[in-house]
């Protein structure tokens, strides 16, 4: 019996989450019993350089000895209280301070719940039940937000999921990413029914797509003129793409934000967070409720306080943005000398590689057209050279600040030699 088989008896799908089960590349997912700095070990004992970083939490790389020492002593110390603990007054304090936009913070254990009580927020707060999300944007596994979704629902050919009433759908409307056009017309069709607008700035659910010149501009400047609320669910760009999230980025001022994965530094710990006036309105202080028994967990605080700390530099990021350059220059360089067509992006330690004759990708349409075959192609060969890619043609991969150029220049000769057998 195989570790999946053995899985497959006890866990539905053998996996606690979709997406790793491999449906999206063929084959049985590699199980792993450790990771350091870049590398993954698995059960059998190889070594791969890993671009998944959790999904995204490993911005510092797998087992920093400062981020597990951080998590050690605060565990020694008591794993829960369902009290208030200084610790997150802490964290809470250094997103504030890390972003402009912040006034105030609710932790919440998973970025689901952040962006399902940011919703509940903004639908509370506005007193208006609809919600405009993008077709192939991905923000967890609420009912109101699994409708057209990216990530696994998508890999899985699932993007609206059973199981949602069409009572509550009707409220999600589902517009175009990166449709300046499309998002005007529907303002002016519905804009005084709006809750709230949520994106990703980046969308990283669909592999990855930036926004085009005026998309968020344009969100930020309807919901103004509308009294709609903008998310931003910066749950995989927060602390990812640049030291001030992708907000900061483009220079766009949300009215919430939904924050995970780099703020656990690897433990659960996710966030809700953004104007004053706007947190005024959850419970206690509001009448708009939401709650979690671990909520700012102090282990899970510890581990994200210390991550936030220790990337907190204009350096750092200068530094990784560096390496996810040369590592997506590499891939584009050796897929153009095997005559592989590949659209790639990347902004800080984020990327994205689409197989499409497409110059760039602008859309969920760009991305669903492209040669899912030619990627699972891929990603078996790179698989087999020792290189863990995200097991999916619909999303992004992460680079740390302990990739090194030897880990780069590793995955890129990989790249080199696998192109030309696909
Ligand atoms: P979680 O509930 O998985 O912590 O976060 C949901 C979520 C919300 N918003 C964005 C932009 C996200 O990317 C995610 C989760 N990302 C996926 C990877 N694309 C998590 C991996 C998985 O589902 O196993």
């Amino acid at each position: 019996m195989s570790l999946y088989n053995d899985a497959r008896q006890v866990i539905a799908g053998g996996v606690n989450s979709p997406v790793r089960a491999f449906a999206g590349v063929g084959g049985e997912p590699v199980f792993f019993k450790r990771a350091s700095g870049s590398r993954v070990t698995a059960e059998d004992g190889r070594e791969f350089i890993d671009y998944v970083g959790s999904w995204g939490p490993m911005i510092l790389g797998h087992a920093h000895p400062e981020v597990l020492a951080a998590v050690i002593s605060t565990a020694r110390d008591g794993l829960s209280f369902g009290a208030p603990c200084v610790l997150e007054t802490r964290i809470a304090a250094k997103i504030c301070q890390m972003l402009p936009s912040v006034d105030k913070v609710r932790m919440v254990s998973s970025g689901t719940e952040a962006t399902m009580s940011a919703i509940r927020l903004a639908r509370g707060h506005t007193k208006r039940d609809k919600i405009i999300k993008f077709e192939g944007c991905y923000h967890g596994h609420s009912d109101s937000l699994l409708i057209k979704a990216g990530s696994g629902a998508l890999t899985l050919g699932v993007p609206s999921s059973p199981g949602v009433p069409a009572g509550l759908a009707e409220h999600t409307v589902t517009l175009h990413f990166n449709d300046v056009d499309g998002v005007r017309a529907a303002f002016a069709e519905i804009g005084d029914q709006v809750a709230c607008v949520i994106v990703e700035p980046i969308a990283g659910n669909m592999n990855m797509v930036p926004p085009v010149a005026g998309f968020l501009e344009t969100l930020r400047e309807e919901c103004t003129r509308s009294g709609a609320l903008l998310i931003f669910d910066e749950v995989m760009t927060g602390f990812r793409v640049a030291r001030d999230c992708a907000q900061g980025l483009y220079g766009i001022e949300p009215d919430i934000t939904t924050l995970g994965k780099v703020i656990g530094g690897g433990m659960p710990a996710a966030a809700y967070c953004g104007r004053a006036d706007v947190m005024a309105s959850i419970a206690p202080d509001g009448p708009v409720y939401q709650a979690g028994t671990l909520s700012g967990n102090p282990v899970a605080m510890a581990a994200g306080l210390k991550t936030l700390e220790l990337i907190d530099d204009d350096d750092f990021f200068t530094s990784l943005s560096a390496k996810t350059q040369k590592l997506v220059d590499g891939l584009a360089s050796a897929a153009a000398d095997a005559g592989v067509p590949l659209a790639t992006a990347c902004r800080g330690g984020m990327f994205g590689a689409v197989f499409t004759e497409a110059a760039v990708v602008q859309s969920f349409e760009d991305v669903a057209a492209a040669d899912v075959d030619r990627f699972r192609a891929f990603f078996h060969g790179m698989l087999d050279e020792g290189i863990y890619l995200a097991p999916s043609a619909f999303e992004a991969g992460f680079v740390s600040a302990a990739h090194s150029d030897a880990d780069l220049d590793a995955t890129i000769a990989a790249a080199a030699r696998v192109f030309k057998t696909i």
